[in-house]
């Protein structure tokens, strides 16, 4: 088991070479398979990894996904170097090996790769989708187009804003991708995991109200491992708790719908490096750093889950 060697894990990429990355990785290691889960606007296929022992219709599934926000960098770039370390390390490393053997991992880089081509071609710091909202401005923000609390508190109606929640619940491909990874993997998946930056938080439901959720109980308390696994590795801070105490109200989002909409007790929201320094702009050698200590909190929450 090789390949992905020759990618440079310690720099950002375009998307032409993070979809490469996953074609190749799919073509050399049998672990691997790669497929387009949607295609957005600008006719990019949103490419997904999955990476499977040989999967089955009852076998866990957890679920993780990058770059929903275009500007937030260090996100991709995490997810592509968790994908190298599972398909390359499956065998010998013993964690991986019982993390693979338990559930199918799915991968996808990055969720609105239109975005993400627009932060490299014309601003750096563009956040939502490119789809045309038939005035001036461009694009709808799709963690705000799901189907959970749709339209309410922290999601804006002006197409304007940074927020726009669109039109209607997943007018956005990219929302209904994801929508649709969970439809296909409904009553397997354990886990959804949503990785934004910046701000070190590790967040569940709800992210539309302040109210708990009846499940928050054990929510809380994988977080609560998870997050204190991650620090073990530098030292890096990270506050937890549900999105809307720990973060803002904000209606309409993956993890809420993955909670609320399908049923998924560990539906988690991540904010990665840093708190500010550098915010979306993370330089590139904090990648790694950023990449383990993320995937060790993630690797802990994976080992509680399966030993539930
Ligand atoms: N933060 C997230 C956002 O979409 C979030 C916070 C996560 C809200 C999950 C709701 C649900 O605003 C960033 N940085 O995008
Ligand atoms: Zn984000």
């Amino acid at each position: 088991l090789h390949s992905g060697r020759a990618f440079d894990f310690e720099n950002y990429h375009r998307y032409s070479e993070i979809e490469a990355f996953v074609n190749e990785l799919a073509a050399t290691n049998p672990l691997v398979s790669s497929s387009i889960i949607g295609t957005t606007y600008e006719g990019r296929g949103i490419i997904m990894a999955t990476l499977s022992t040989g999967s089955s219709p009852t076998k866990p599934v957890m679920y993780f996904e990058c770059a929903m926000h275009a500007r937030e960098w260090v996100t991709p770039a995490t997810c592509l170097w968790m994908m190298n370390e599972v398909a390359t390390k499956y065998g010998t490393d013993a964690e991986i090996t019982a993390m693979l053997d338990y559930a199918d991992w799915l991968i996808t880089p990055v969720s609105n790769p239109d975005g993400y081509e627009y932060t490299w071609t014309t601003d750096r710091l563009w956040r939502k989708n490119r789809t045309p909202n038939g005035g001036l401005c461009y694009g709808t923000d799709p963690n705000r187009n799901f189907d959970a609390g749709f339209g309410g508190p922290g999601a804006s109606g002006n197409a304007c804003s940074d927020t726009y929640h669109g039109p209607s619940a997943f007018s956005t491909e990219e929302a209904s991708a994801f929508r649709d990874v969970l439809a296909a993997n409904r009553g397997r998946t354990v886990a959804a995991i949503t990785i934004h930056s910046f701000s070190q938080l590790w967040m569940s439901p709800y992210g539309y109200q302040n109210a708990l959720p009846t499940d928050y109980a054990e929510m809380f308390r994988v977080m609560e491992i998870s997050v204190n696994a991650l620090t073990a590795t530098y030292g890096t801070q990270f506050q937890y708790g549900n999105i809307a105490d720990t973060i803002y109200i904000a209606s309409g989002s993956s993890t809420d719908y993955a909670y609320m909409g399908e049923g998924v007790l560990y539906a988690y929201a991540l904010e990665l490096r840093d708190t500010g320094v550098y915010g979306f702009e993370l330089p590139p050698d904090q990648i790694l750093v950023t990449a383990i200590e993320t995937f060790n909190g993630l690797k802990a929450m994976a080992k509680e889950i399966a030993a539930k």
